[in-house]
């Protein structure tokens, strides 16, 4: 099939989801064209089956804002033309959707062009439900020929917030060959000289994802265990760095809370990592927690959105309530001093990673859902 993706490219879990979808397509026999302003960041390396078109951005005086998402479309459109797509794939609702949605319609006299969207997160529940997005974002939704979540939490908050309840479920994924534990002994060494044990985290820092929280969670372990050696490994970017190393300073912890900054294969850091941490305010599937399991990484996670989906409480990690970050010491405690249960829940968190969220798994029900909505025939066919 020849298979458009569109994405935020530079930002965010849903990027690099939809990337990850294209290039496991294209190795799968697809051809897939990204179709955005950048080039995805997960996206290194184009080929004949993996190609990326930009939307040209015009910066008129007169548009204090310029308006991309009907570039996007007209590009949209002129790929679908020049390269014959089958189906289009939306990943965050707006604007792609609307976009696609737009594209759709300027193309339909010659060519009914079929689009999916996937609901990542605050397309929903943050941006979507707005006031000032809730109308294009439920009537962008609505017009998909084929509306996917990412979590079972996702479809709920769907139904609820915009009365659409025909959407499927299917999760984030992992590659179970990319995604495994390997040991780096060099890499260790430098983020624990003295055999320190490693907490991690993973994210973009937004304030969504409370990364001061680990750091209060740090302190509390320093302060219930003083001889435990422990570093907080911070790997990712974002706007609430400089206050989380601000804390870092005030609680004397600055030595040991390592700021690493974007690192550009997230699986080595999580191979020599004991723990992570993911105490957001809301998660609607959490694809670190995942990536850490399949590296047989226990997590700590808050009881939120669709982490209890991901996470499996006792089992791979432990959930905790919001802002709890005195019992998310205790259970750090419990696993880092106790080396067989962590490489248990880290064995536990690696077979249900492959065994519920594998490529292998999940990639069929993608293309299993553009082979149901795609139109072979041509319009006026009857079909
Ligand atoms: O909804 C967002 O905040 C955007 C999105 C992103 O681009 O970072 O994040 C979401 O999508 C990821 C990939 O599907 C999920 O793993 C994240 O849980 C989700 N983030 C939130 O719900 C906060």
């Amino acid at each position: 099939m020849n298979i458009g993706i569109t994405v935020f490219p530079t930002y965010g879990g849903s990027g690099i989801v939809g990337s990850e979808l294209g290039r496991e397509l294209s190795e799968r026999g697809h051809t897939v064209h990204f179709i955005s302003y950048a080039l995805p960041t997960r996206l290194c390396r184009l080929n004949e089956r993996l190609q990326f078109h930009q939307v040209d951005l015009f910066d008129y005086p007169l548009f204090e804002f310029p308006p991309y998402d009907l570039a996007l479309a007209s590009k949209i459109l002129e790929v679908a033309e020049s390269q014959k797509l089958d189906v289009l794939h939306m990943h965050y609702a707006i604007p792609h959707a609307t976009a696609a949605f737009l594209a759709r319609e300027m193309y339909m006299p010659r060519r009914y062009l079929p689009f999916v969207t996937t609901l990542h997160g605050t397309d929903i529940t943050l941006v979507g439900s707005r006031k000032s997005f809730l109308p294009i974002t439920r009537f962008s939704i609505a017009q998909s020929d084929a509306v996917t979540a990412i979590s079972q939490y996702l479809a709920d908050e769907t139904c609820r917030t915009f009365g659409n309840c025909a959407v499927e479920v299917i999760p984030n994924f992992i590659n179970a060959h990319d995604y495994q534990r390997r040991d780096n002994a060099t890499l260790r060494a430098s983020l624990a000289p003295d055999g320190e044990n490693l907490l991690m985290h993973v994210s973009n820092f937004r304030p969504v994802k409370r990364i001061t929280d680990c750091i209060h969670a740090l302190a509390q372990i320093r302060e219930q265990k003083p001889d435990l050696r422990v570093r907080l490994v911070m790997c990712g970017d974002g706007p609430e760095r400089e206050g989380a190393e601000a804390l870092a300073q005030d609680y004397g912890l600055s030595d040991d809370v390592l700021f690493v900054g974007q690192v550009p294969n997230i699986a080595d850091y999580l191979s020599v990592a004991d723990l992570l941490l993911l105490l957001s305010e809301t998660e609607s599937f959490g694809l670190a927690a995942l990536e850490a399991m399949a590296c047989e990484v226990p997590v700590i996670a808050t009881r939120v959105g669709g982490l209890p989906e991901v996470v499996r409480e006792g089992e791979t990690g432990y959930l905790v309530n919001l802002g709890d970050t005195r019992t998310v010491a205790e259970r750090a405690i419990e696993i880092i001093s106790d080396e067989k249960k962590r490489r248990e829940m880290g064995m536990r968190g690696r077979a249900w990673a492959v065994e519920r969220f594998n490529t292998e798994r999940v990639i069929p029900l993608y293309e299993n859902l553009y082979e149901r909505i795609r139109r072979t025939e041509p319009i006026g066919s009857g079909k």
